[in-house]
C-alpha cells in the first residue's frame, strides 16, 4: 500500500509548568485536546495524542509540569511525567527562552542524564524574545548536555513547529503506525468534558482556589438532538464553594456558559449542562478521593 517505509513511535513532553507543553502538542496535532492556562500545574494526568503524516506516526504524551510536589496530588503528577521518560523514544524537553537554569530546570537534567533515550530541547515561547537572544539560550543549555536537537518554536504562533516535527521523526524507529490515521487521542469523551469545564474553571477563578479543584461528570445522557450533562466541581473549602459559585451563581454559570460552547463544538450537538459544587476537603491528600476523581496513585508508581 505504501511505497515509502513509515516511521512510527512515542514521543514525550516534558518541562516545568506553564512552558506550554499543552498549548504545542494541542498545535501540533491541529486540534484542542489537552486545556491549557496561564497558571501553573494546569494538566494533571498523562494526554495521549496521535499525528499521522506521510512520513508516519508520532505518538505525544502531553505531561504534567514537573515540580515541587506539596501534596499527593502534585507526587502523582511528577511521576506520572517522569515515568514517561523510560517508555519512549524521544524525549522533547521545553524551556522558556531564557539563559538562566534554575533548581527546576536542574531537577529535570539529573533526570534526562539517567536516560538513554534521545533528547530534543524545544526552546518554546520564541515569539516573546527577539531572534539574537536564542543564541545566549542554545549555549547555555547546550554545555548543561548533549542534546540530539535544539528547535526553537512558539507552540501559541505555529512557528517552527514543523520543523519540530521534522526533527522528531529522524529519531523515531521503522515501523507501522499504531493507530488508524482517524485516532487523535485515547481521552474519553466524559473526561475530555470534565477537563474543559476545570479549564474554564481555571480561567476564570483566582490563585489558590484553582489548584484545589476537580471536576467529576455524574451523568451524561443524549435525549434526542441534545446531551444533558451533570457535572460537580469539588473544592477543598465552605470558603472556597462560595466563591466558586459566586454571588447569585454569577460565578458558577460563567463557568458554565464559557464551556457549553465548546463542548457543544465537540459533541456537534446542542449541551444541556448543570454544575454543581461540592467539598472534599483536603482531597489532594486522599489517595482514596483522588483516585474518584481520576488520579489513580497506582498509574504513577515507577514499573521498574
Ligand atoms: N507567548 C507565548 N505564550 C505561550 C506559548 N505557549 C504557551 N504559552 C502560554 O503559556 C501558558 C501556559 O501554557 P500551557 O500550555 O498550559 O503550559 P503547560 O506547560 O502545559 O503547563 P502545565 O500543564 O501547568 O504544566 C498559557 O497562558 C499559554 O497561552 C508560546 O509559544 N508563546
Ligand atoms: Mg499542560
Amino acid at each position: 500500500m505504501n511505497s515509502k517505509q513509515t516511521k512510527s513511535g512515542f514521543v514525550t513532553l516534558i518541562g516545568r509548568p506553564n512552558v506550554g507543553k499543552s498549548t504545542l502538542m494541542n498545535h501540533l496535532i491541529g486540534q484542542k485536546i489537552a486545556i491549557t492556562s496561564s497558571k501553573p500545574q494546569t494538566t494533571r494526568n498523562r494526554i495521549q495524542t496521535v499525528l499521522t503524516t506521510d512520513d508516519g506516526q508520532i505518538v505525544f504524551l502531553d505531561t504534567p509540569g514537573i515540580h515541587k510536589a506539596k501534596n499527593k496530588l502534585g507526587d502523582y503528577m511528577v511521576n506520572i511525567a517522569e515515568r514517561t521518560l523510560n517508555e519512549v523514544d524521544v524525549i522533547c524537553w521545553l524551556v522558556e527562552p531564557t539563559t538562566f537554569i534554575g533548581a527546576g530546570e536542574q531537577h529535570i537534567l539529573e533526570q534526562l542524564k539517567k536516560t538513554k533515550t534521545p533528547v530534543i530541547l524545544v526552546i518554546n515561547k520564541m515569539d516573546t524574545v527577539k531572534k539574537e537572544e536564542l543564541l545566549p539560550c542554545i549555549d547555555t543549555y547546550r554545555k548543561e548536555y548533549d542534546f540530539a536537537e535544539i528547535v526553537p518554536v512558539s507552540g501559541l504562533k505555529n512557528q517552527n513547529t514543523e520543523e519540530l516535527i521534522k526533527c522528531i521523526f529522524k529519531y523515531l524507529p521503522y515501523g507501522d503506525p499504531f493507530y488508524d490515521e482517524d485516532t487523535i487521542t485515547d481521552q474519553p469523551m466524559r473526561q475530555i468534558v470534565a477537563e474543559l469545564i476545570r479549564e474554564k474553571a481555571l480561567r476564570c477563578l483566582d490563585e489558590e482556589i484553582p489548584h484545589g479543584i476537580a471536576v467529576t461528570i455524574e451523568s451524561m445522557k443524549e435525549q434526542g438532538n441534545i446531551c444533558h450533562i451533570d457535572a460537580t466541581i469539588i473544592c477543598e473549602k465552605e470558603s472556597h464553594k462560595g466563591i466558586i459559585i459566586g454571588k447569585g451563581g454569577q460565578m458558577l454559570k460563567k463557568i458554565g456558559s464559557k464551556a457549553r460552547p465548546e463542548i457543544e463544538d465537540m459533541l456537534e450537538m446542542q449541551v444541556n449542562l448543570q454544575l454543581w459544587v461540592k467539598i472534599k476537603k483536603d482531597w489532594r491528600d486522599s489517595d482514596i478521593l483522588m483516585k474518584n476523581f481520576g488520579y489513580n496513585p497506582k498509574d504513577a508508581k515507577q514499573s521498574e
